[in-house]
């Protein structure tokens, strides 16, 4: 995941690609196969979700179309079950109504894919020419399509309901704050211009391109996410009944849902509990809130009497280097994300709490923006100036508008493949499944 495969041979290049298909596959069936049976992959969990069988056959025809077909020319194994597959032709609700493949033949099916892709990349000549193919690109946006997609089951497991599956990863305790030397609530990014988004990173997608120049006026930021005690105070302050804390939209969320808290909390007697991928705990004061909508994000910030950053703001507090006037590709530098830098990849199954990874701040000193809990921005998500369908339309351009809310920096479940400091994510402001939390900012000079 370096910034550009600069310095590699193309046997390297093609090593990495293997070896990061292989990893994503393992992923994948950790979360399907390997853990539930037929009847639960085949299951509606939820209606904001497919069933598990459909990630896991979209995922390998997704491979088949761009790996199999566009970068390797080769025929077509499965035309037949494109439409079945694809996103926009069947919303999530209804696949369960489709003629979908059996866990089995899916299984089958993305393995014949992966032989197929493996092979062909092996002869395949890596053409700095071709736009699809210089320095992997395809074979990029492919592995993180596959780890979105798992990010997404893992959303359908902490929607399902049951016994938990999934094993508690053993990778150790997060790297601790340094509590002699807590950070100071929130820091100061002075005005002026850095360099947002990239042009020269293979891993990038069409949203994050291209790189270009943003003045940004001087603003505060806190160090770190807003945590579950934080959240409960708001609530505790009648949050949820303060009109005037809510956007116009926001305040019908809440009356149409009828939401008082984070999902997955109940209360029980004067504590909280939390259920999370079907274990029921203790609500953890410490950890990053997770599981709140953007309504609920943005009543806590004007609440606290802040707001929620723009995603300028964001990307300059995790990015931008007022030393050497460069924008890294995490908050750390550009060096790839380890356990003593970031919440990421799944090893843990929760975010850590709020001020740990100290080694993973920030030029600014701001905590866990790479890793933990997804941020809610104040941005709509909209192309950047300069911006170019790559390689199509329906990846990003077709969301752009009023109707989603940029989220940045991944969560704990997020693979990082997927967690460099340009990466864009968006969802509607009333989603709550996602691992999604945030943090809050203010400006720093008057209006
Ligand atoms: C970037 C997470 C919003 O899940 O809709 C998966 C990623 N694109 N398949 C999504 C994606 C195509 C996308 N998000
Ligand atoms: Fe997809």
């Amino acid at each position: 995941m370096s910034e550009t495969a600069a310095g590699r041979t193309p046997d390297q290049i093609k090593a990495r690609i293997a070896a990061e298909l292989t990893g994503g596959r393992d992923r994948t069936l950790g979360l399907t196969l390997a853990a539930l049976d037929d009847d639960e992959l085949l299951a509606q969990h939820s209606p904001l979700m497919s069933p598990l069988v459909w990630d896991l056959a979209h995922i390998g025809n997704y491979e088949e179309q761009w790996l199999m077909r566009a970068a390797a020319g080769m025929a077509a194994l499965r035309p037949e079950i494109d439409r079945l597959y694809d996103a926009f032709e069947h919303p999530r609700a209804t696949r369960i109504t489709l003629p979908l493949l059996r866990p089995g033949e899916a299984r089958d099916y993305i393995a014949d894919v992966r032989t197929r892709v493996l092979d062909a990349l092996d002869a395949l000549e890596l053409r700095p020419d071709r736009p699809l193919l210089a320095e992997g690109f395809v074979f990029n946006m492919v592995i993180q399509h596959e780890h979105q997609h798992d990010e997404t089951m893992l959303a359908t497991h902490q929607l399902r309901r049951g016994a938990p599956v999934l094993a508690e990863a053993s990778q150790g305790a997060p790297a601790p704050a340094d509590p002699g030397r807590p950070p100071p609530a929130e820091v100061l990014v002075a005005a002026g211009p850095f360099t947002m988004g990239t042009s020269g990173d293979s891993w990038a997608l069409d949203n994050e391109r291209p790189a270009h120049t943003v003045h940004v006026p001087a603003f505060w930021i806190d160090t770190v996410p807003v945590t579950n005690r934080r959240y409960l105070e708001f609530m505790a302050d009648g949050g949820y009944e303060r009109e005037r804390l809510w956007t116009a939209a926001g305040w019908r969320w809440r009356g149409s849902s009828g939401k008082r808290s984070p999902a997955f909390w109940t209360a029980d007697g004067d504590r909280w509990l939390r259920r999370r991928l079907g274990r029921v705990e203790p609500l953890p004061l410490d950890e990053p809130v997770q599981h709140v909508c953007w309504y609920e994000a943005d009543a806590f910030a004007r609440w606290a009497g802040r707001r929620l950053p723009t995603e300028a703001e964001w990307e300059k507090a995790a990015r931008h280097d007022p030393a050497s006037g460069r924008s890294r590709r995490y908050p750390w530098g550009d060096e790839e994300p380890d356990a003593h830098r970031a919440n990421l990849g799944q090893r843990r199954l929760r975010p850590a709490p709020a001020g740990s990874y100290p080694d993973g701040a920030s030029a600014y000193g701001v905590r866990q923006l790479v890793g933990d809990v997804w941020e809610w921005t104040s941005t709509d998500f909209t192309g950047y100036p300069g911006f170019k369908v790559f390689p199509y339309r329906d990846y990003s351009e077709v969301f752009f508008g009023t109707d989603y809310k940029v989220l940045r920096g991944g969560s704990w479940a997020t693979h990082p493949s997927v967690a460099r400091a340009s990466f864009r994510n968006w969802d509607y402001p009333v989603r709550r499944q996602i691992f999604a939390g945030f943090r809050c900012a203010r400006d720093a000079e008057a209006r």
